[in-house]
């Protein structure tokens, strides 16, 4: 079997999504999703103007092959867009290689490990009291474990807290929006969400939360050790990761258990965080990290130290990325947890898919390959549209972490 053709498809059907397709001389293709929020079009001609002129005619199987080419091969290594791009590529070539041999990719990776795959639901609110209220409607809707993120007095905005009544979508068309940002209040805040979540769900479900970044690292010690009471499955990002020896402080404080990595792109952000054991779950996306063959080294070596995967799942990864990360997380043994970011209607009629949700689990489904196809027809209805991540402030201007 050969690599015929490759094209990208570039929709908004309500977000911007970036979708590789490989077509193979036997009729077979494959999907990849290589959205990068923000910078969708950069990873588009990266992909066009450089990966897929080497594809061609390619023996669509030597997936190990083809990853170290365009690895290795570009002489200049990692960073999101090129990894996004390689990341598209490599599962493209396993859900053709899932369809040739008639196999769900999970049968590829070493079949299933678990009845179903774990998933974390987002809780919201303006205020602690809405955000407790929306915890307990995800337990209602059969979640087994919940994120919770409430908006804090005195600041207008904040990450994860929807602005209006829409469901939480952080991209905004036209220009970077800005918020203003203080750890002081965040702080102060925090502790008061989580007793109030507590006492309202009791100890039988799990609780994350998301700082998104924006702590230094003695600042998020004490709020691990301020969370500890209140038991949480992790505290994802407390602090900016390029310095990886910054969670070293946060871990000798607390037993509040960490998560970090979805900004990563290979083991070389997450090295010493993992074998230093100063996390406990590495949540590399499949796109981002560069696609099935490298994560599944990853997750191996992570294996080695206890820490678990807890895959980036927002709703700026396309249906074709949840579905890898549902193959993924049912077949490796050190899964942890998957976050779930239901997409929106539109989105999943131009994606259709066979994985599931029930009762706080997902399964990926039995179709072979990857289980997700394109609709390009109804794609074309919704073209690009330039968005961006908001940028963040402090009260008094200066520029930080969003
Ligand atoms: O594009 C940025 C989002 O994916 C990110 O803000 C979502 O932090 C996030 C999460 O944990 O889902
Ligand atoms: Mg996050």
């Amino acid at each position: 079997m050969k690599i015929q053709n490759a094209s990208i498809i570039i929709c908004s059907p309500g977000r911007n999504f970036v979708t590789l397709k490989i077509e193979t001389d036997e009729g077979i293709h494959g999907l990849g999703d290589a959205t990068l929020n923000g910078r969708e079009l950069a990873v588009a001609s990266y992909l066009s103007e450089h990966l897929i002129p080497c594809l061609i005619g390619r023996d669509p199987f030597q997936t190990e092959d083809i990853w170290q080419y365009l690895y290795r091969g570009a002489y200049w290594r990692r960073g999101p867009v090129t990894m996004a791009a390689i990341g598209a590529v490599d599962v493209a070539l396993w859900d053709i290689k899932g369809k040739a041999l008639n196999t769900p990719v999970y049968n590829l990776l070493g079949g299933k490990s678990r009845k179903g795959v774990l998933v974390y639901a987002h809780a919201h609110g303006a205020t602690v009291e809405e955000a407790v209220d929306d915890v307990v409607r995800h337990i209602d809707l059969g979640y087994l474990a919940v994120r919770a993120q409430s908006g804090i007095l005195g600041l207008e905005s904040t990450y994860g807290v929807p602005k209006g009544l829409q469901s939480y979508e952080p991209a905004e068309r036209g220009l970077p929006s800005e918020s203003r940002w203080s750890s002081e209040l965040y702080l102060r805040h925090t502790p008061k969400l989580f007793q109030k979540v507590r006492e309202a769900v009791g100890e039988n479900v799990h609780l994350l939360h998301d700082c998104h970044h924006r702590l230094t690292p003695i600042e998020a010690a004490r709020l691990g050790k301020e969370l500890e009471p209140f038991h949480l499955f992790w505290l994802e990002d407390p602090v900016p990761a390029e310095l990886q020896d910054g969670f070293k402080l946060i871990r000798e404080q607390t037993t509040t258990p960490i998560a970090t990595g979805e900004v990563f792109n290979t083991i070389w952000d997450a090295h010493d965080l993992i074998q230093q054991q100063w996390i406990d779950y590495i949540r590399m996306s499949i796109v981002h990290g560069g696609g099935f063959t490298p994560l599944k080294k990853i997750a191996d070596f992570a294996a080695l130290y206890h820490v678990r995967t807890g895959c980036h799942g927002a709703t700026d990864l396309s249906p074709v990325t949840m579905a890898a990360a549902l193959h993924f997380g049912i077949a490796i043994h050190n899964f942890g947890i998957q976050e779930h970011m239901p997409h929106s209607a539109e989105t999943d009629e131009v994606f259709r898919h066979q994985y599931r949700y029930e009762a706080g689990y997902m399964y990926p489904g039995n179709a072979p390959g990857l289980g997700v196809d394109i609709d390009e027809k109804l794609a074309s209805k919704y073209p690009y549209q330039r968005a961006y991540l908001p940028i963040n402030r402090k009260l008094d201007g200066t520029l930080t972490d969003w």
